[in-house]
């Protein structure tokens, strides 16, 4: 007989004394909530679970009093009855090397998961790994404390840039609908995760946006971010995805060039684009990759120079995979 994978795991975690939580590197607002939500929910189930991950909390959340919860490290080789991986699509992707010889359950709303581990939970229809978490405290049996319900809402929310991206399904509605229900605090939310800005931060993004150039059909945006304002403003590490949005909001734009000086006279290029414009297909051109809509390359020259050989090229890709003029 098959059971559902979310049973499975939850007959395991019940045989389970100690616990531990991982998830990506780089973490994101999806993985770490929901990480968090899993230590809450584990510990209900009179379990105990540590959530560790491989890198530093990035902002807006290493801010958020419940982050201190997660450590930063890796996870001791022995110890645990189980390790569970959030959004990894194999175990390399948590950048922790002690799990070997651990009971491995894996959660995960990518299609690219290889399904290396004891049981595999993959559904990649779920518009966030903190869906698949609300299932299993259903499953479980939990009733969601209005902590774990507003982790879970967080965690949605950011994963869906705040029910703007193509995952803003039903299915993320009806969880935060339970989950609101349960107690999670939307405004509260909106206002950590998006009205969380230090002035410096603000001050960037002027000097960032003043740097706008567009092609003549208006279809390239470029942007630029340069290593002496980050130093001037004290802004050693800096999200950058809300420039990034502001310059795709542009009436006709279907292609974001954001260079990001790394070292003099070295720049990493993101490219995030709209419909039929293929970002990663431009970032191949120039030796880099990613996904259709967000890809990223490295070019190596003067800004004023590089700026405009890669927008001259860009126009030409561009052009080539809508086979017209890259017009609106
Ligand atoms: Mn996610």
């Amino acid at each position: 007989m098959t059971t559902k994978p979310v049973d499975d795991i939850v007959r395991k975690i019940r045989d389970c004394r100690r616990l531990a939580i991982t998830s990506h590197l780089r973490p994101d607002g999806d993985s770490l909530c929901s990480g968090l939500a899993l230590v809450e929910a584990f510990e209900l189930m009179g379990k105990t679970a540590d959530y560790v991950i491989t890198d530093p909390i990035p902002v807006p959340f290493n801010v958020f009093p419940e982050c201190r919860r997660i450590r930063i490290g890796q996870i001791a080789s022995t110890g645990y009855n189980a390790v569970v991986l959030l959004e990894c699509a194999d175990v390399s992707r948590s950048g922790q090397t002690g799990l070997d010889g651990y009971y491995k359950i894996n959660i995960d709303h990518h299609y690219s998961n290889s399904h290396y581990a004891d049981i595999n939970w993959v559904d990649a229809e779920a518009p966030a790994v903190a869906e698949l978490v609300l299932d299993l405290c259903e499953a479980a049996g939990i009733t969601l404390t209005p902590r774990i319900a507003n982790h879970l809402y967080c965690a949605i929310v950011s994963d869906t840039g705040s029910f703007q991206f193509s995952n803003t399904t039903a299915r993320a509605f009806a969880a935060c609908h339970k989950l609101v229900s349960a107690g999670a605090q939307p405004i509260e939310t909106s206002e950590a995760l998006f009205h969380n800005n230090r002035p410096e931060k603000v001050i960037l993004l002027g000097r960032v946006l003043s740097t706008l150039r567009l092609n003549p059909a208006g279809t390239i945006a470029q942007i630029g971010m340069f290593r002496k304002d980050l130093i001037e403003l004290n802004l050693r590490e800096v999200d950058t995805e809300d420039i990034t949005t502001l310059a795709r909001s542009i009436m006709g734009v279907r292609v974001v060039l954001f260079f990001k000086e790394m070292e003099p006279d070295v720049f990493r290029v993101s490219i995030r684009s709209k419909g039929s414009a293929h970002a990663a297909a431009i970032a191949e051109h120039f030796g880099g990759g990613g996904h259709a809509h967000a890809a990223g390359f490295t070019v190596y020259g003067p800004f004023a120079r590089v700026s405009v050989e890669v927008m001259v090229s860009v126009e030409a890709l561009l052009a080539a995979q809508t086979g017209s003029s890259g017009s609106r």
